[in-house]
């Protein structure tokens, strides 16, 4: 059975790469999915990769990998500190999740530093930028392999 990994991105980070590059670097969404398909592919694993700038699509997204119990990586953007949605949606399935952010929000305003989704997480990786994504990609293959020997 081919394993999947879902890849969620939430609010504006569409717009990685256009601007503020010293907080969220100069790659786009589109360079880090070719990034992680590749590293999918050479594992035989395949990716769905999403961003959405609406909280109910994320948490249909989020309702769906759970339902196929298939791991999930979320940077959740500006929705991580605000949504209790999205936390419900997590807890609601057996998903495991994964959450990124391409800065290190404890080092930021006082409003970034509380994230819903944390509490619920398997880990969390932020403040690597980019690489974050294919730290928790690698985490979650690694964990997939060692489950299925
Ligand atoms: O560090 C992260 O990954 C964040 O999740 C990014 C969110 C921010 O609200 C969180 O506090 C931390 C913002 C994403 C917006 O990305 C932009 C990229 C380029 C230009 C404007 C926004």
């Amino acid at each position: 059975m081919t394993k999947t990994v879902h890849v969620l991105n939430g609010p504006n980070l569409n717009l990685l790469g256009s601007r503020e590059p010293e907080t969220y670097g100069t790659q786009t969404l589109a360079d880090i999915e070719a990034q992680l398909a590749a590293i999918c592919e050479a594992h035989g694993a395949a990716l769905i990769f999403r961003q959405s700038n609406h909280e109910g699509e994320l948490v249909t997204w989020i309702q769906e990998a759970g339902k196929a119990r298939e791991p999930i990586i979320i940077n959740a953007g500006a929705y991580s500190h605000t949504s209790i949605a999205l936390i419900d949606a997590i807890k609601g399935t057996n998903a495991k999740v994964i959450e990124v952010h391409l800065s290190n929000i404890h080092a930021r305003e006082s409003f970034r530093h509380h994230s819903f989704i944390s509490g619920a997480a398997r880990g969390i990786i932020m403040g690597f930028g980019a690489l974050g994504y294919e730290l928790a990609l690698t985490a979650i293959l690694s964990e997939m392999a060692k489950s299925e020997s």
